[in-house]
């Protein structure tokens, strides 16, 4: 039943993608593609790490506040949520929502989806589940889908991989995918200190660093490179100015890498730039969110302020 829209961006999207940004001056590739199987299952291990507090302070605030939100969502609505992944911190909601005509779990890792979403009709089996794999990113059909108001669900502050520009379009679009007075509940990642922050991307246990290397064992494996992943090193740090962390792989020595007919020379220390997380500020979001056509009407926090997720509605 799932919609395969990924044909739609096939191979080739993520071939164009590697190889025009590793030509770059900064080389970087875009960090969407880290979400094959293998990173899929990686990430939900960071979900998990003592360090990692985003998924865990987010999963309190939905827990704490899901009447509240199922509330705003109003009955019978449409839920659709983008990056899906595990579709674990949905439950809290769909425990709570008034009948809601269905559920459409969107994601670009397809095995992962369809793995996920059979789980979840195992446990909801009266709800409407209607995966989607596509690449929110880009413009993506919606399959035939009921007629009833809409709210898109976007936890984990995904949004924060999109630099300002990126995400004022996601927002646009989100806009429009709702339409007038639908809803969004959207997750978002604060502004803090430096230390927690770095830390929650530093892990102990080294996850997050195989997370990051792993885009380098699916470039070679998909498109044929012959990186060499041990010889690059997992970098990642606050930028304070950019209110974002940014992930890198240095390469730790001289070394050339080849994919298919294109060669790639990095210098000791060069990086490639792989993973942006912006980290918000509530009131600066809010009015940029009205500014992409949908407005900011309530969030809920956790007691340090660490994560918020936000109530908006399309204007
Ligand atoms: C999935 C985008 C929320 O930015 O924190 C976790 C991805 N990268 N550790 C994030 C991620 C490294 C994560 N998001």
């Amino acid at each position: 039943m799932t919609n395969t829209d990924l044909a739609s961006c096939p191979t080739e999207c993520f071939q164009s993608d590697v190889l025009a940004g590793l030509s770059q001056p900064q080389k970087r590739v875009p960090s969407k593609y880290f979400y094959d199987a293998a990173g899929s299952q990686l990430f939900d291990a960071i979900t998990r790490l003592p360090e990692y507090y985003p998924t865990r302070t987010e999963l309190g605030i939905l827990r704490a506040n899901a009447v509240a939100m199922a509330e705003r969502c109003g009955p019978h609505c449409l839920l659709i949520e983008l990056g899906a992944g595990s579709l674990n911190k949905v439950r809290w909601l769909l425990d709570r929502l008034d009948h809601p005509a269905a559920y459409v779990p969107v994601d670009v890792s397809e095995d992962y989806l369809v793995e996920a979403a059979a789980a979840l009709v195992d446990d909801y089996p009266a709800l409407n589940v209607i995966p989607l794999a596509a690449d929110f990113t880009r413009r993506f059909q919606l399959p035939q889908l009921p007629a009833a108001r809409r709210v898109v669900f976007f936890p984990g502050s995904t949004i924060g991989n999109f630099d300002p520009r990126q995400a004022d379009l996601l927002l646009r679009r989100i806009a429009r995918l709702v339409g007038l007075g639908g809803g969004c509940l959207l997750g978002i990642d604060l502004q803090k200190d430096t230390s927690v922050l770095e830390q929650a991307y530093n892990d102990s246990a080294g996850v997050t660093a195989a997370f990051n290397r792993n885009l380098l064992v699916r470039i070679n494996r998909e498109l044929g490179a012959d990186f060499d992943p041990a010889a690059f090193r997992h970098c990642a740090f606050y930028n304070r100015k950019l209110s974002r962390i940014e992930m890198h792989l240095v390469s730790e020595i001289a070394q050339r890498v080849h994919l298919g007919r294109y060669v790639f020379d990095f210098r000791a220390g060069e990086s490639i730039h792989t993973e942006n997380s912006y980290k918000y500020d509530i009131g600066e979001f809010a009015g940029r969110a009205a500014a992409c056509g949908i407005r900011f009407d309530n969030s809920w926090t956790d007691p340090r302020e660490n994560f918020a997720v936000l109530w908006l509605t399309a204007n």
